[in-house]
């Protein structure tokens, strides 16, 4: 059930940033950080893969994992979750998406302008000149590809930990929370830094944060509303109710 005042404030207002975080996609099938990884993948931490060190150390085994990902995302479909943000973004201006998620899951259910804070893993890079590359060569079995160009080995167009997310779309961020009147965070566990602190930055200045996660995070206990429970059923009430007016 969703608060009244909660409502309240939704209808109320004009400019609302929605961040989002891997929880969103759970209910896509697309596992979070934070969940065990499944199958070959078991044994090895995410952190430990997304990682340039990774990279530089095996980068067969890193562009394996994200070949695996990649097909998992691709056989994925946006979900309740991602749709009623769709459908608000339709329903009125002044929705704007922020998503740590490399998925493009948000996209594909037809939202517009979405912020996305650490890339894309549709999109592959070389690893040298840092320019996309659209088709290479197949790799040997277990092996990265490298570019046609250069030689240098392709890798995917995500941020990885040590590395710094792209500029704009950082300062788009940042600026869009900056002109909120409403936050949500939205499925993230509010640990990856720099995203982790734009909550942080509207409660400074007085703007209200919601949180919709099954579970408590750090930011639970500051944020003006806590909404305990899954974005597949929170977002589309949320959305249904607003819609009504
Ligand atoms: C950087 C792309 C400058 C790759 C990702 C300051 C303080 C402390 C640490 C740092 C700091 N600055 C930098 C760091 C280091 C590091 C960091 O933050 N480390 C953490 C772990 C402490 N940050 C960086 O390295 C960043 N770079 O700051 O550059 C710099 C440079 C060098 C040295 C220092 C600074 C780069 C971070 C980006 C990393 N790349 N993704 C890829 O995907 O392969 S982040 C990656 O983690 C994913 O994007 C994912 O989104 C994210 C995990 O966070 P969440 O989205 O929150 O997902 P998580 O699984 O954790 O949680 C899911 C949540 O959903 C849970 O709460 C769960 O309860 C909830 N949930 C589950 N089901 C549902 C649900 N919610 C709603 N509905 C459901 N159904």
């Amino acid at each position: 059930m969703i608060p009244q005042d909660f409502i309240r404030s939704a209808l109320a207002a004009r400019h609302v940033v929605v961040l989002t975080g891997a929880g969103i996609s759970a209910e896509s099938g697309v596992p979070t950080f934070r969940d065990a990884q499944t199958g070959l993948w078991a044994r090895y931490d995410p952190q430990d893969l997304a990682t340039p060190e990774a990279f530089e150390r095996d980068p067969g085994l890193v562009w394996s994992w994200y070949e695996w990902r990649r097909e998992l995302i691709a056989g994925a479909r946006p979900n309740a979750a991602h749709q009623a943000l769709a459908r608000w973004q339709r329903q009125r201006d002044g929705v704007r998406i922020v998503t740590q998620n490399v998925d493009g899951l948000h996209a594909r259910a037809g939202s517009r302008e979405v912020i996305e804070l650490h890339g894309n893993i549709t999109r592959t890079l070389c690893s040298r000149e840092r320019r996309e590359v659209a088709d290479w060569a197949a790799p040997a079995a277990g092996a990265a590809p490298t570019c046609p160009a250069c030689g240098a080995y392709l890798r995917p167009d995500v941020v990885w930990f040590g590395e710094s997310l792209p500029m704009a779309a950082l300062e788009a961020a940042v600026q869009a929370v900056r002109g909120a009147d409403l936050v949500l965070s939205v499925g993230t566990s509010s640990l990856v830094q720099p995203a982790a602190s734009l909550p942080y930055e509207a409660l400074g200045n007085g703007v209200p944060v919601a949180e919709i996660n099954p579970e408590a995070t750090s930011l639970s206990e500051r944020v003006s509303f806590s909404l305990r429970g899954r974005a597949g059923e929170v977002l589309p009430e949320l959305v249904n109710y607003l819609e009504s007016g």
